[in-house]
């Protein structure tokens, strides 16, 4: 699972990404410029979980394993730019969400490339672009099927039909993910990976002196109000965090980060946060799997059935699949982390092929192979 770090150039997407995943990328303070030798840099970083933390304390296995999700950075959009930002839309449309990187900070020697900050504003030219990089999309593709029909090939109606729909929102500046699509037009749109119908998180990148202000609680109630205005369906989360500081963080040994937290006010760094909005804005969710050898975090989607899921550990397991038994992981803290204490209280279930595992469930499968 990917999520493309992105957003105005001079934003801290960089500085993001370092955050999260304890790299080290030089930071500039001026504007990344896209090159070919410019690579996306990728980074994978464990999905924090308390949970799996408890497990493997009671369980003292071998070996822990979280979920993990992989981020990635580049370079940043520029406004009006269409044929640079052409390059930076083809990394996203090989993501499964975006994480939008707005600067909040004020510093007069980093570059603003809108001049100011103004978090609105960045996050409606954000969204234009997105619109402006789909309506291409669609006339080129539109333009061929008039092509095509000139040569007198049969027309795929219901494309077109499909593409006219979206054009027309396009145009009116609405993204797609606001419109309602029926399965049949789902089906047809999947190949297009439309960039305004792709998952967003908004983290908002703010200044060292700005932790906990209210000046930030407005950024982000302008934000949703902003969105809600706009009819989108549903509001992307906002998230504010400081860049700098937690990339900082994220290079000290675990006790020394925990006492310049604590010292900060922060409770958790916001990266754990980060990463854990992105997992859900993906639709995923954890089963766990327990044992002296191995404490794991599973990941798969929300809704897939209990023999799916044990096909993540195994086909042989799925192919062969009797039963699951399962005790989430709420239930298996109310009984005091032990297995026999859940069983008598009956909070220990055998399910079947089709239960549809839940976020938590510690699960051992029965199997025949
Ligand atoms: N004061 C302050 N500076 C920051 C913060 N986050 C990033 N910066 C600085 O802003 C500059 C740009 O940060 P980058 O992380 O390189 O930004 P970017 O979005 O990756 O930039 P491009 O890749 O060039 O588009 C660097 O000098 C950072 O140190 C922050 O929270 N506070
Ligand atoms: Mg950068």
């Amino acid at each position: 699972m990917k999520l493309t770090i992105t957003g105005f150039s001079n934003s801290g997407k960089t500085t993001v990404f370092n955050a999260l995943t304890g790299l080290n990328l030089p930071v500039t303070t001026y504007p990344t410029v896209i090159t070919p030798e410019l690579e996306p840099q990728i980074g994978m970083v464990k999905v924090p979980d308390v949970r799996i933390e408890r497990l493997t304390a009671v369980f003292d296995p071998k070996k822990t394993t979280y979920a993990t999700v992989e981020y990635v950075d580049y370079a940043g959009i520029t406004k009006g730019d269409v044929s640079h930002n052409a390059k930076v839309f083809n990394l996203l449309k090989d993501a499964d969400a975006v994480v939008h990187v707005v600067r909040a900070f004020e510093d007069e020697s980093i570059i603003h490339p809108m001049g100011s900050v103004d978090t609105v504003r960045d996050v409606k030219s954000f969204e234009a672009e997105l619109i402006l990089g789909d309506l291409e999309l669609v006339e080129k593709r539109l333009q061929k099927i008039e092509e095509q029909a000139k040569k007198g090939k049969k027309q795929d109606e219901a494309d077109k039909h499909l593409l006219l729909k979206c054009k027309k929102a396009l145009e009116e500046e609405v993204s797609l993910r606001n419109l309602e699509f029926n399965e049949e037009e789902k089906r047809l749109m999947l190949p297009y990976q439309f960039l305004s119908t792709m998952p967003e998180i908004i983290a908002l990148n703010i200044g060292e002196r700005d932790i906990n202000s209210d000046k930030i609680k407005n950024f982000q109630n302008e934000i949703e109000a902003y969105f809600k205005s706009a009819g989108q369906s549903s509001v992307p989360p906002v998230l504010s965090l400081c860049g700098k500081i937690e990339m900082e963080i994220a290079q000290l040994p675990p006790e020394e980060a925990k006492v310049f937290l604590e010292d900060l006010g922060i409770a958790e760094p916001a990266m754990n946060m980060l990463c854990r909005i992105s997992y859900a804005a993906l639709g995923l969710i954890s089963f766990f799997t327990v044992g002296k050898d191995e404490v794991r975090a599973w990941t798969i989607k929300k809704g897939t059935s209990a023999q799916q899921a044990a096909g993540k550990i195994h086909s042989d397991i799925e192919r062969g699949f009797i039963r699951a038994e399962v005790v989430s992981y709420e239930d298996y803290v109310s009984s005091g982390e032990d297995m026999v204490k859940a069983k008598e209280k009956g909070l220990f279930r055998l399910e079947g092929k089709t239960y549809p595992v839940r976020d938590g469930d510690i699960i051992n499968f029965k199997f025949n192979v």
